[in-house]
């Protein structure tokens, strides 16, 4: 049997809620979604819009960095690489911030965002997204820790360099694989992601 919990993890049949600061409120009705930065064909979103595109269901596990996991979470949602695909990323985007309402962010790989199972999600158990949940819309990205699945979801901004988000600013690993508990950045981020690297003098 294929292993499903990662190391260091805890199994829980609740499904904890965790946000950092104020929960904003987003109407469907005011909700939009953009990809912005490094395309060639930036793309704006709205709710309607969203629920117009191919949707996809998926089940996956769930888990946040402070060690509890939750398996089999039902989601509904757009494949993100669906929308990247139509933005077009230029050449020299190789990572992503991703921009909540209220402030939040996270950074992710392009390579990460390009995965089959990312979605913007808006169904949670075939409910509507709950607004404690990220509704009406939030990432999800199951392969990687949980923080990354950014509640709220306003936008995805492409870059040639990593730009680190709100946790991985406080010192939490810059991708966040669980299979590795990259849980905390120990050492400095690789170089070669970094903008005053990657910009010739
Ligand atoms: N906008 C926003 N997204 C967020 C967070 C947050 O505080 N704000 N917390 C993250 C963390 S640490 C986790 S574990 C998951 C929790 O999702 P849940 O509240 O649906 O369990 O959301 C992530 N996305
Ligand atoms: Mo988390």
């Amino acid at each position: 049997m294929e292993k499903r919990v990662p190391p260091g993890q805890i199994l829980t049949e609740r499904f904890p809620i965790l946000t950092y600061g104020e929960e904003p409120e987003v109407s469907p009705e005011a909700w939009a979604f953009e990809i912005r930065g490094l395309v060639e064909n930036p793309l704006r979103l709205t709710y309607q819009d969203l629920l117009k595109e191919p949707q996809v269901d998926l089940t996956r596990d769930f888990h946040c960095v402070t060690r509890w996991s939750r398996l089999d979470v039902a989601w509904r949602g757009v494949r993100v690489r669906d929308l990247l695909e139509r933005a077009r990323p230029r050449p020299e985007a190789v990572a992503a911030l991703v921009h909540s309402y209220g402030g939040y962010t996270t950074n992710l790989l392009l390579e990460d965002l390009l995965r089959e199972d990312v979605l913007l999600a808006h169904t949670l158990f075939g409910k509507p997204l709950p607004r404690e949940r990220g509704g009406p819309v939030r990432l999800l990205v199951p392969h990687l820790y949980a923080w990354k699945s950014a509640k709220w979801v306003r936008a995805i901004e492409l870059l040639d360099h990593l730009e680190l988000g709100f946790w991985e600013r406080y010192g939490y690993h810059w991708r966040g694989d669980p299979w590795r508990e990259e849980r905390f950045q120990e050492g400095p981020v690789p170089g070669h992601l970094l903008r005053f690297r990657s910009r010739k003098p």
